[in-house]
């Protein structure tokens, strides 16, 4: 339908478009406008959710006029744009970050204090958009910040889930899982009830001839599901450049069916009907790193990738171009394998609804997608039964098993008589069932393929892609080491360091090109300036210490070295290990005199993160650690030396929070399992110094900030094979301090022993799998070692900020300009306006 007004109107139009606010009071205005109208209360009845809500709205107002401005502007330059399919957006709070990215947050923050209220407790009322489950959705969601500062067309896609990662509570030690009903007001969503899309479901395929003596192949029957678009716009940096994340709702197709079923009398299938449509979006699965291989899922993906793949094909058919040009306006990724039905569908799409021929049609296919692979670990390689595909998606099916059997001729030709390769790099693994295997899927149908750390991808090379690195080819796999937005993990989440590091750099422009933080390095020495840089990190260790006491109720020590450990909770990423590490501290301490006391660094150790809650393990871990804590942090003889903290309900929102509080952070996975890490990036670039393996983006971070500035330790991942099989075929010898810390638990010290033999267990009994055992020694020497440093806080200070300043490359900008060369080969379209907020003040 043409919705365009016509020319002779257009004047209106023109004289009477909404304007933005720039101002103070026009802020203010708006605020209240809001207030009193949309939410139809005044300053007789204006809580701070009522004030964070009408703030919202004059913020969103102002994005919605921008983004519609993107979107004219790229729709008239007819350049080609970028499409990140993702299953998980971790994205965290709005305000915040749109108040700091169109450069107003000084503007609110006065006028909401005229309007009578301080914008950090607005800030405050806003819920986490939680989406994701950590590291994966987290990316996602820099990325998206930096393709709009950067000013590239691109777009995310997602599902609307109405609940997001559940709500973690710690009830007697053990978590407990809440849920997370996060939409009862959203204002950073517009509902597009004009774009919607019929998903199909089941049903069964035909085969036909056509006059031409054609094979036609149509797909009948089965269940119908609505999909309807939820626009969140994305505001970039400096930038009236906005960008749009579409998420997708799904309900019922239409009312009719059931309202017959409704007069009928049958009342309640016509609901359930309902509600099973419903169901699709209406919650993220919240495994990290595992793959369940559920059937609700698989129709989650299916749903999204279809209503994503109809609007794009759809905005590419306005156009007029002739199918071959698709590739030069579309570029899709693929973040993991979950949206790989895409691959599938718009070769669906090319033939049986487009007609194009096969050949064709796989052409401009994979000429499309990128796909990035985010583990090695098998348990989180996506496989899907083959039965339940041919039942929910037979058409689908059919269609992989002929991109299968045109992939495996291919090879065949070059490698006559090799059954063994036919058989390894097969899409169907002959297994009982079989399985479809996803990411060799995704191989097969995309141009490009990377790893997101250079460990990780060349880990990919040589070992779970390393038949398809022979048949494509190395060229079609490539890194590209993961990156965070410093807008969000340093501007916003740190705002004093973020000054102070202005002062020095003569303005804020080092937030769109961080390799601008190298001129820190000449204040290393400086010391006033030293003396502010510890000031700050103070300062956010007692805001930290605060938010301890209010949610644990324990009182920690400021100045104590504060040791955080917060992420997913996960076997490979070795909780565990740091656990019976302060363990092994705390049995040190009870055997020291009061005088060799007085010379021990006083430490804090804090964790935080979510077990999924089938993963028994993971919960055990948790438990362990809140055992750990009751006991430690009761027990006098210790005092201030050692506390144990376990923080509820990691969020984005929250890590805000303890990442410019700490003074060392862990990521000690076992070498070859953590793809790359990112939090490891945004402690170092709060000040913070890691201690770490030799793993994921670790390598490289010692790489920029030089060997002596991170505490290193543990097996080399080249070394981890042998060290299993030694534990399988070998005889070994326990670590003397690590049995000790087994003899504790043993000994009921923290409670309960057979709450915790599993963990022991599996040290001790079952293969040491994540070579706790191995690398335990070298790892608490090592904390030794980070203790032996902290003493010095003259040097300290300086290796923190020598870190800062060689942090550049881990700007999550140069990944997305890294993908936009060599993978989507997409360019800017800068508005006219970029840059004039004036960073250099
Ligand atoms: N990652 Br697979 C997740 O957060 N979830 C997943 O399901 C999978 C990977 C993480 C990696 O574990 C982490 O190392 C990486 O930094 C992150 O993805 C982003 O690439």
């Amino acid at each position: 339908v043409e919705a365009s007004i016509p020319e002779p109107q257009r004047e209106a139009w023109k004289r009477f478009q909404a304007k933005p606010f720039e101002t103070k009071d026009d802020f203010e205005k708006e605020v209240v406008r809001h207030v009193e109208t949309t939410l139809a209360r005044s300053m007789f009845n204006c809580d701070e959710t009522a004030a964070y809500a009408a703030a919202s709205l004059a913020f969103r107002d102002r994005l919605i006029t921008e983004w519609n401005k993107t979107q004219q502007r790229q729709t008239f330059a007819d350049t080609k744009r970028v499409y990140y399919l993702s299953l998980e957006f971790l994205m965290g709070r709005a305000l915040d970050n749109a108040m700091l990215n169109v450069g107003l947050k000084d503007v609110a923050k006065d006028g909401l204090g005229d309007l009578g209220f301080r914008i950090e407790d607005i800030i405050e009322q806003e819920h986490d958009a939680a989406l994701g489950n950590g590291g994966l959705g987290r990316l996602a969601a820099c990325f998206l910040d930096s393709l709009a500062s950067l000013s590239y067309p691109a777009w995310g896609y997602g599902l609307r889930y109405r609940y997001g990662i559940f709500k973690q509570e710690i009830v007697d030690g053990y978590q407990v899982e809440v849920p997370d009903y996060w939409l009862d007001f959203n204002p950073w969503e517009f509902p597009r009830h004009d774009i919607a899309v019929d998903i199909q479901f089941y049903g069964n395929i035909r085969k036909y001839q056509d006059d031409t003596g054609k094979t036609v192949v149509v797909w009948e029957g089965g269940e119908i599901v609505k999909a309807t678009a939820y626009d969140v716009p994305i505001p970039g940096f400096d930038t009236p450049a906005t960008n749009n994340l579409r998420l997708w709702s799904s309900k019922a197709a239409s009312g009719e069916f059931d309202f017959q079923k409704f007069n009928n009398g049958d009342y309640e299938s016509s609901v359930a009907d309902q509600q099973r449509a419903e169901t699709i979006s209406a919650v993220l699965y919240p495994n990290d790193s595992l793959d369940r291989g559920k059937e609700l899922r698989l129709k989650q993906q299916y749903f999204w990738v279809a209503a994503s793949l109809y609007d794009i094909v759809r905005r590419f058919k306005k156009t007029k171009r002739a199918w071959g040009e698709f590739p030069d306006q579309v570029a899709i990724q693929l973040n993991d394998t979950h949206p790989t039905l895409a691959v599938v569908e718009l070769q669906r799409i090319l033939i049986d609804l487009e007609g194009l021929e096969w050949d064709e049609a796989w052409n401009i296919v994979t000429k499309t997608f990128g796909y990035t692979n985010h583990t090695v670990l098998p348990e989180a390689l996506e496989k899907w039964s083959v039965p339940l595909f041919q039942n929910l998606l037979p058409r689908h099916l059919s269609i992989i098993y002929d991109i299968n059997q045109t992939f495996l001729q291919s090879v065949e030709r070059k490698n006559p008589g090799d059954r063994d390769l036919l058989q390894r790099v097969s899409i169907i693994e002959e297994s009982q069932p079989k399985m479809v295997r996803m990411a060799y899927l995704a191989i097969v149908g995309s141009h490009k393929v990377n790893g997101v750390a250079e460990l990780h991808s060349d880990l990919i090379k040589t070992t779970i892609f390393k038949d398809f690195v022979n048949i494509f080819g190395p060229d079609k796999f490539t890194n590209v080491t993961n990156g965070i937005t410093p807008r969000r993990w340093l501007h916003q989440a740190n705002p004093r360091l973020s000054a102070l590091i202005a002062s020095k750099l003569g303005g804020l422009a080092f937030l769109k090109d961080l390799t601008l933080l190298n001129d820190l390095e000449k204040f290393a020495d400086d010391k006033d300036f030293k003396k502010d840089w510890a000031e700050i990190k103070h300062a956010n260790k007692v805001r930290l210490a605060k938010h301890i006491k209010t949610t644990t109720g324990v009182t920690v020590n400021p100045s104590a070295l504060f040791d955080i450990q917060v992420k997913r909770i996960h076997e490979y990423k070795r909780q565990q290990m740091n656990i019976f590490g302060v363990i092994h501290r705390y049995l040190t301490i009870k055997a020291m005199g009061a005088e060799e006391r007085k010379k021990l660094a006083p430490r804090v150790s804090i964790f935080g993160g979510k077990a999924a809650p089938g993963y028994w393990m993971a919960k055990t871990i948790v438990h362990l650690v809140n055992s750990v804590g009751a006991v430690v942090n009761n027990d006098k003889d210790v005092g201030d030396l050692l506390k144990v903290i376990f923080l509820e309900d990691y969020n984005v929102s929250k890590a805000e929070i303890i990442v410019p509080a700490s003074d060392i952070s862990e990521h000690i996975s076992t070498a070859g399992t953590e793809a790359s890490g990112t939090s490891n990036m945004k402690f170092v670039l709060n000040g913070g110094l890691i201690i770490g393996t030799c793993d994921g983006a670790n390598i490289e971070i010692t790489r920029e900030i030089g060997a002596e500035n991170i505490f290193l330790f543990g097996n080399l991942s080249e070394d981890v094979e042998d060290l299993r099989h030694a534990h399988t075929y070998g005889n070994r010898d326990m670590d003397a301090d690590l049995a000790k810390v087994f003899e504790a638990i043993k000994g009921n010290m923290f409670g309960d022993a057979n709450s915790f033999s599993a963990l022991v267990g599996a040290v001790e009994n079952h293969g040491d799998y994540y070579l706790v055992s191995d690398d335990f020694h070298s790892y608490i020497t090592t904390q030794d070692m980070v203790d032996e440093a902290y003493r010095d806080q003259d040097e300290w200070v300086s290796k923190t900020i020598i870190s800062v300043a060689r942090m550049g490359f881990f700007t999550s900008d140069r990944c997305i300009n890294e993908y936009a060369e060599s993978i989507w080969n997409i360019e800017p379209l800068v508005p006219e306006t970029e840059g004039q907020s004036g960073l250099e003040r």
